[in-house]
């Protein structure tokens, strides 16, 4: 469990859902963002490669979390999350979800992947150069972690 870090006077404890979907054994990008997250002071639940969509629910509501990220490498993202956000909502769950990595076969159109994820639910999307800050400012703004107005509006993400 991450020691609480402080965030503009606030102690820090969001806890945050971590696994590679469907199965995908791909596990170096996971095992990095963990630890970026914990140094960040989230509380991480790592569930790893080959997680699946009722895992990935069933954690989330035995913690209470604020956040579920997904991580797909192999290609098969679109088939593997297909009826997420509805399993997230049959669960009584608003949290918010983002979803990186390779997400399909060749990623040719980054722009069309990331509209196809956005209207299955998924709150952002991320490609295979993200860096793991990126996606940490992002939960920062959309978990409203900053400490400040001004501090929030300097910051911006595009996914
Ligand atoms: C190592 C590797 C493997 C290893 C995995 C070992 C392991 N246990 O991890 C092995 C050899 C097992 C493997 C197998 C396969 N692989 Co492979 N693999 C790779 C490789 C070379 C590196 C992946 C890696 O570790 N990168 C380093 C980490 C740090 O980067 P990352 O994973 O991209 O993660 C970062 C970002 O993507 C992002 N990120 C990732 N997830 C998320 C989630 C969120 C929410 C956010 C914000 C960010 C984020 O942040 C991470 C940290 O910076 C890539 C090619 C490449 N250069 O990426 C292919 C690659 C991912 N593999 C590929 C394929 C096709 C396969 C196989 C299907 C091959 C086969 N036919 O068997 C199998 C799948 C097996 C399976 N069940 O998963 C393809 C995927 C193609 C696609 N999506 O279009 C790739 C891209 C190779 C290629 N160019 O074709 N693979």
């Amino acid at each position: 469990m991450a020691v609480p870090t402080v965030c503009g006077g606030t102690p820090m404890t969001e806890t945050v859902i971590l696994g590679v979907i469907g199965s995908d054994a791909h596990v170096v990008g996971i095992t990095i963002l963990e630890q970026a997250l914990e140094a960040a002071g989230f509380d991480v639940v790592n569930l790893g490669v080959q997680t699946s969509q009722d895992e990935f629910v069933d954690a989330a509501s035995a913690t209470d979390a604020e956040a579920v990220l997904v991580s797909s490498l192999y290609g098969h993202a679109k088939q593997d999350c297909e009826g997420f956000h509805r399993r997230l909502a049959e669960a009584d769950l608003d949290v918010t979800t983002y979803i990186g990595g390779n997400l399909a076969v060749g990623q040719d159109d980054f722009g069309e992947t990331r509209q196809f994820f956005r209207e299955l639910g998924f709150d952002r999307v991320f490609d295979s150069e993200t860096d793991p800050a990126e996606a940490i400012e992002a939960l920062k703004a959309d978990l409203d972690l900053h400490s400040t107005e001004t501090e929030r509006e300097s910051r911006s993400v595009s996914a």
